[in-house]
């Protein structure tokens, strides 16, 4: 359960300037008519919708310089790190409806920020096909949603990578990645570089994803802000079709519930993103049920116990 029943916030970013294939805009009203709000209200948790937040248009313009839509991916993280650090700082739990995947560095840089401040220790589980580790010298596509780690962790432009306050935002060590599939090139020797550890799904199929989370949450305990960053195309695509970036080879249904079970059961769990579900893509908003479902095991929803 989130730590002593705090408010969750709910905080709508419409917006899909930092992906090629458009349409992760629509995330967040999905994910509202799938019922975010009622399922984490029914478990007794306090929510408020704080809206969307209001950011530029997708001009839909090619990259410039190893960037697609920099500026405006700017404006959208700037005005997300500011929504986020004001639920923080009214000591509630933002709960950040994306949008694509370039939003956490906004959202991580609020928390970092806070984190900092309140001298609190941070981690960060970034669940995700993908490392997001790309900078504009290695891309293959030029989209941001590609390069938040990065970012984070200190490789980028200027504006991204000093939006914390602090750079770099991250320190490798406070950030796990899981489920991991699909990594480019140049990702590969930057995220070594940068010593990030990467549960993969070949560490998922080996040691199975009980003993790839008791890893990965080892010294997360009283104290710790968790940041979970939850890009749905962690999931297998059969699972969950409503993606742009789609990677096949993901987590099952019961192995992304026991992933959410024991996130949930560290109690520290303190912000969260969901990001790139993409209605464009989806069946009858399945993947967006899919991710409420995965949201209130999250929030400690539990078969035989509690509520
Ligand atoms: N690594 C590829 C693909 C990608 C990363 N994240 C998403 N797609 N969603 C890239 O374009 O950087
Ligand atoms: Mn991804
Ligand atoms: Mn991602």
């Amino acid at each position: 359960m989130a730590e002593k029943q705090k408010t969750v916030s709910l905080i709508g970013a419409p917006t899909d300037v930092g992906a090629s294939r458009r349409g992760s805009s629509m995330g967040p009203e999905a994910l509202r008519v799938a019922g975010i709000a009622q399922a984490l209200g029914r478990l007794g948790v306090p929510v408020r919708d704080c809206g969307n937040i209001s950011g530029p248009a997708n001009p839909s313009l090619p990259p410039v310089d190893g960037f697609r839509h920099l500026n405006e991916v700017v404006q959208w993280n700037h005005l997300l790190h500011d929504a986020v650090y004001t639920e923080l700082s009214k000591g509630r739990l933002p709960l950040v409806l994306g949008g694509d995947h370039c939003l956490g560095i906004g959202s991580i840089s609020a928390v970092a920020r806070r984190c900092r401040e309140q001298g609190r220790l941070l981690r960060v589980l970034w669940l995700d096909a993908h490392v997001d580790f790309n900078t504009a010298a290695i891309t293959p596509s030029g989209n941001v949603h590609g390069m938040p780690v990065a970012c984070l962790c200190g490789y980028g432009p200027e504006k991204l990578v000093r939006m914390s306050g602090h750079v770099p935002a991250l320190s490798s060590e406070q950030i796990r990645q899981v489920g991991v599939r699909s990594v480019d090139e140049g990702e590969k020797r930057l995220v070594h570089e940068a010593g990030i550890e990467v549960f993969d799904m070949r560490a998922v199929d080996e040691l199975g994803m009980r003993q790839v989370m008791r890893s990965a949450l080892r010294d997360i305990d009283d104290g710790v802000h968790l940041h979970v960053s939850f890009d749905v195309d962690f999931l297998d695509p059969d699972i969950a079709p409503g993606v742009a970036t789609t990677v096949r080879g993901g987590p099952s249904y019961r192995e992304a519930q026991l992933c959410m079970e024991m996130l949930a059961d560290t109690g520290c769990l303190s912000s969260l993103d969901i990001v790139e579900l993409n209605p464009a893509f989806d069946v009858r908003n399945q993947t967006a049920e899919l991710a409420v479902d995965l949201i209130e095991s999250l929030f400690g929803k539990s078969t035989l116990m509690g509520r």
